[in-house]
């Protein structure tokens, strides 16, 4: 059995950050579109039930797009022989009751757990059964955990909870839950809604964010797309992300030092834009558009026209279309970091541990510099707002250590030289 899950799809919202003269409409990479997109893969994949984790409409003054996005869909998918469930989130808290009344009981929508009492929902394939577990927000805020007294009996088959939720987050007005609480209940996967950036759910640990549906601005970047679960021999066989956003935000890093010519910088954006492209490709990413920030960092070794590259810029690469959403430039002064170590004063103190950095790994002042930083950042990471974070484990590490102070320490740099002799 193939089910689809689906994370915050925010419907009646347009991204934002798009050029006015871009060649590919708003409205063709948006949710709506990223909506229309999930239906069909739902019914090319042949699945049985497309799972809706909340926050599928932005608004209450969306009602009506987001229902007539919602109610196509959904007669799409009915049509198909596809069940459609969906809890509400703090942004559809009203509007997905009213849609789910006004499509009435036949409509093959459930909405789960109205009012913030847990429901269930089975779904029988004969050869696979499974039971999905929801609760939907009563009211836009709810300050306590919906798992505080939820109970669970397990029956035989696969069971799944779908909730809308703020993770690790005890303090929040978003349904605070812990990934203690979670794993208590015994189910045998947890997907959520919420937070935008979805997690990397696994067959061993199916238990997080879906993230939302598609990017709406650069703070979303990366793959975004509904999540296809195998489910077979009473267990999920598989469980990946299908990257199917018409809209992708992604960071552009250009190092000038590998320049070889002062060339036009436009002509080098677009070169390594061709490169992300062919990653895409590779990794089967089907996006229409590609928003691209783009930051130019290095010590130029020719005058280059960074004036040149503007933001708003858009060409296509294949049957893809990319734009540049913003440029940042980060560049070295002309001054080597030799000759203003020589200096006693903050920015002399810092280039110097900037070099300390470049040294054979054997130095001990370099080794003092990454221990105390190293010890620092263990120090914050054990903080409870920080705790939850998935990627903690990595930032401890000694690369990782380095490179947060190189990017930190450089940055700090510039910003020193800026004040002191204007921008450069
Ligand atoms: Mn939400």
């Amino acid at each position: 059995m193939k089910l689809l899950a689906v994370g915050d799809i925010h419907l009646g919202r347009l991204p934002t950050r798009i050029p006015k003269d871009f060649a590919l409409a708003h409205s063709e990479l948006g949710p709506a579109a990223a909506w229309r997109s999930t239906v069909d893969l739902a019914i090319r994949e042949q699945s049985s039930a497309v799972l809706l984790a909340g926050d599928v409409v932005e608004s209450e003054r969306d009602f009506f797009e987001g229902f007539r996005e919602l109610k196509a869909g959904v007669a799409k998918l009915t049509e198909a022989g596809i069940d459609v469930v969906a809890v509400a989130g703090n942004h559809d808290v009203e509007v997905l009751p009213r849609l789910a009344n006004t499509l009435g009981k036949d409509s093959g929508f459930t909405l789960l757990g109205e009012g913030g009492v847990w429901q269930s929902h089975r779904i029988d394939d004969g050869a696979s059964q499974v039971r999905i577990w929801g609760w939907s927000f009563p009211q836009r805020t709810v300050r306590t955990s919906p798992l505080s007294d939820a109970q669970f009996d397990r029956n035989a088959g696969i069971e799944l909870g779908l909730l809308h939720c703020d993770l690790g987050q005890t303090k929040s007005a978003y349904a605070p839950v812990t990934r203690a609480e979670l794993a208590q209940c015994g189910l045998d996967g947890w997907l959520l809604g919420h937070i935008h950036a979805p997690h990397a759910l696994t067959t061993e640990n199916p238990v997080g964010y879906l993230g939302c549906l598609s990017g709406m601005d650069p703070g979303e970047p990366g793959a975004h797309g509904p999540w296809l679960i195998e489910l077979g021999e009473g267990r999920i066989r598989e469980i990946r992300q299908v990257p199917i956003a018409p809209l992708r935000w992604e960071g552009l890093r250009i190092d000038l030092n590998a320049l070889e010519d002062s060339g036009d910088l436009e002509q080098v954006l677009i070169a390594k834009a061709k490169h992300l492209d062919d990653a895409l490709s590779a990794h089967g990413a089907a996006p229409k558009a590609i928003g691209l920030r783009v930051k130019f960092v290095g010590r130029p070794a020719h005058e280059c026209a960074l004036a040149d590259c503007k933001t708003g810029v858009h060409f296509p690469i294949g049957n893809r279309h990319y734009f540049v959403e913003h440029i940042e430039a980060e560049l070295l002064p002309e001054v080597s970091l030799e000759e203003l170590a020589k200096r006693e004063d903050p920015l002399g103190l810092l280039a110097s541990r900037l070099l300390l950095l470049d040294r054979p790994a054997s130095d001990l002042d370099r080794r003092a510099l990454i221990e105390s930083a190293s010890k620092h950042f263990t120090e914050q990471l054990q903080n409870r707002a920080w705790r939850e974070l998935e990627s903690n484990a990595d930032r401890c590490s000694e690369e990782a250590v380095i490179e947060q102070l190189r990017t930190a320490g450089t940055s700090a740099l510039l910003k020193l030289f800026a004040q002191q002799y204007g921008a450069h």
